[in-house]
């Protein structure tokens, strides 16, 4: 019976190890020597898939974690005092192109990164509020979005449908979302996917296509965000689109989120 038992857990053990690595293995970006920059048109030739930024799952876990993690888990680990709040997030259809030339957008360009919209939406937690974990969850809804997007927390990219690792610096192992850096870049269609960083799980649709969208990420993440700034008790969640020459380019559709916080709140 014991040797039973440790045979079975042995297989289990072997089984969570080939879904661990699988799950890290997924989706590299496709090349196809016939793609051109001419031909892109906001099409996303590599997206449905879950993804991870290329190597960055080791970056991300060998980077050197802020200095106050420990803190963080500490205060985490207490099975007793974690409170559960829900925020909902509505990031509406901008109903406008991009504000080409302006606010550090370039003029059109058929190809490169030019303009943004940014709408941002605060988490607002009460004073000493400690974040132990994050989960989104999204209502069946149709995704569209033109050319390409990114969702960042407190500036971190969470999701994004391009590959930004050519331009954005990683801090603790995650890319930060600077514009400054960002435009004027070549739009290259082999640095499509969908991307989502540090042993996240990420999945949405093709852009134009109805379909749920996915995205998980492990509690560490965002402990280590926390980390960062531990008096930090507004956070930010940003939907960045991105486009390079067309009068619907900016344009997402409505997107509706919920995010369940799980935090404490420890003794000062
Ligand atoms: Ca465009
Ligand atoms: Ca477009």
């Amino acid at each position: 019976m014991f040797k039973n038992e440790t045979l079975i857990f042995r297989i289990n053990f072997l089984i969570v190890l080939l879904l661990l690595q699988t799950s890290c293995n997924v989706t590299k970006f496709s090349y196809d020597s016939s793609e051109s920059l001419s031909s892109l048109s906001g099409s996303n030739s590599d997206s449905g898939s879950d993804s991870v930024y290329g190597s960055d799952v080791e970056t991300y876990t060998n980077s050197t974690p802020p200095v106050n993690t420990p803190i963080v888990q500490q205060a985490c680990s207490n099975v007793t005092g974690h409170r559960v709040q829900d925020f909902n997030y509505f990031f509406p259809k901008p109903q406008e192109t991009c504000n080409w030339g302006n606010n550090g957008n370039l003029a059109i360009r058929n190809g490169f990164f030019q303009a943004r919209i940014e709408q941002e939406q605060a988490l607002a937690l009460e004073n000493g509020a400690i974040i132990c974990d994050i989960k989104f969850s999204f209502q069946k809804q149709q995704f569209l979005y033109d050319d390409h997007f990114i969702l960042s927390f407190n500036d971190a990219l969470i999701a994004s449908s391009y590959d930004f690792q050519e331009r954005l610096t990683p801090s603790f192992g995650l890319l930060r979302y600077d514009w400054s850096k960002m435009a004027g870049m070549t739009w290259d269609n082999r640095r499509e996917g969908v991307l989502c960083p540090a042993g996240g799980q990420c999945s949405w649709p093709d852009t134009d296509i109805p379909g749920n969208i996915s995205i998980n990420y492990p509690s560490i993440l965002f402990q280590r965000l926390m980390a960062e700034n531990l008096n930090r008790n507004s956070h930010s969640i940003k939907f960045i689109s991105i486009g390079d020459n067309d009068n619907f380019d900016c344009e997402h559709s409505d997107i509706n989120f919920s995010m369940k916080v799980d935090y404490v709140v420890p003794l000062q």
